[in-house]
């Protein structure tokens, strides 16, 4: 890969409604775009996914642009790469900070595909054409949330997360569950319980929820192991899988039936690719989690998803479930409950350039 600069756009907007959870408010997002041109001026889309703060993992947009400025992008100009999987054992010298890497290597994966002419979805080795789609409602009102399920699956989303924590639990999940008997739900702790609230969790066995994801420690697989044994409803962790290698010993130990995919967490494509690839080998349920994104980070999702293992809907919902406007063009919609694969080359959506300016805040330039 004969790369000629890499261009970092910071932008900022903010969210249409705010995203709560146990753990704050989210009213603006920040993120990195990368954007990565070789000698011929095709050019790949990355996008940072960690916080302003670091209230879901460490990282930070800051700690993120030290990382990409400071050791990522120097190691890339030091150590050209013939191949984006290049990227996954070259990062491997920098300790952590998964979502600066995965900001590069998969703007690497778009360029890479974009010179092949193949869409991303072909080369990772996805079979859908079509990806089915579910959405998070994040909010502390049951009044709201039930409105805001109301909304969203007349926009035809095939499945709804809530978040849920030890003070909007119970009551809240029965009455979204009086209104909507049939409805697949399942619920996302962000680690808002201990071992000490097993008799809460196993109350939700009840709802007959799809799963319940990431009850306990951010950074725990062995007590999650202990509750998968005490309660029916399947636990999916997030928060700790950040490694192929977590993954496998989560599996080993029992600590989940299903796993959440996300491409920033895992530190880029290749990993999540590793990890599906394990979990349908073992019999582990994936599907593929969302961070608030705009649309670059949307369609690495998209890609990513069309792997045969995703088949529970992803939190990947359309571009105006977050946003006025996104930066990419066509925005990503979602039709009778499902995203349609681009067929284009790379991640098979423009940049919405107008967009990506009014929202920039910062930009950085490096020359190859
Ligand atoms: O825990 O899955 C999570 C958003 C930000 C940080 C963590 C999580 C989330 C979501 C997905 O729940 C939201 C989305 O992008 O649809
Ligand atoms: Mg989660």
């Amino acid at each position: 890969m004969k790369i000629s600069s890499i261009k970092l756009h910071v932008i900022k907007a903010p969210l249409k409604l705010p995203f709560l959870t146990h753990l704050g408010a989210v009213n603006d997002r920040e993120s990195i775009i990368v954007e990565v041109t070789d000698v011929d001026s095709i050019s790949g889309y990355g996008e940072g996914v960690a916080f302003s703060s670091p209230w879901y993992t460490e990282e930070t947009v800051e700690t993120s642009l030290h990382m990409l400025t400071d050791f990522l992008i120097p190691l890339l100009q030091k150590h050209p790469i013939d191949h984006p999987e290049d990227a996954n054992s070259l990062f491997k010298a920098i300790r952590k900070n998964n979502m600066a890497k995965a900001a590069l290597e998969t703007a690497l994966w778009d360029l890479y595909a974009k010179r092949m002419s193949i869409p991303l979805s072909k080369i990772l080795g996805g079979t859908c054409e079509k990806i089915p789609s579910g959405v998070v409602v994040a909010t502390d009102s049951t009044i709201k949330a039930i409105k805001q399920i109301e909304t969203f699956l007349a926009e035809g989303y095939q499945r709804i997360k809530v978040k849920i924590n030890p003070k909007q639990d119970y009551s809240f999940i029965s009455e979204i569950r009086r209104y909507y008997p049939e409805l697949p739900i399942m619920a996302d702790a962000n680690s808002s319980y201990t071992l000490k609230d097993i008799d809460r969790l196993k109350a939700l066995d009840e709802f007959g929820l799809l799963m319940i994801e990431q009850p306990l420690a951010y950074d725990d697989i062995v007590e999650h192991a202990l509750l998968q044994k005490e309660i029916n409803t399947s636990v999916c962790l997030d928060e700790s899988i950040v490694t192929f290698e977590d993954a496998r010993k989560a599996i080993e130990l029992g600590s989940c039936r299903v796993i959440n995919i996300k491409v920033g967490r895992v530190g880029g494509l290749y990993e999540a690719k590793r990890i599906h690839d394990f979990c349908v080998a073992k019999n582990i349920q994936v599907w593929c989690g969302g961070m608030i994104e705009f649309g670059v980070s949307r369609a690495h999702n998209i890609a990513l998803a069309s792997l045969p293992g995703f088949l529970i809907p992803g939190d990947i919902s359309s571009s105006n479930r977050f946003w006025e406007e996104d930066i990419i063009t066509p925005e990503v919609i979602v039709e009778n409950g499902f995203i349609t694969v681009p067929q284009k080359p790379g991640i098979g959506f423009g940049i919405n350039e107008k967009r990506l300016q009014k929202l920039l805040i910062e930009k950085k330039v490096f020359v190859f």
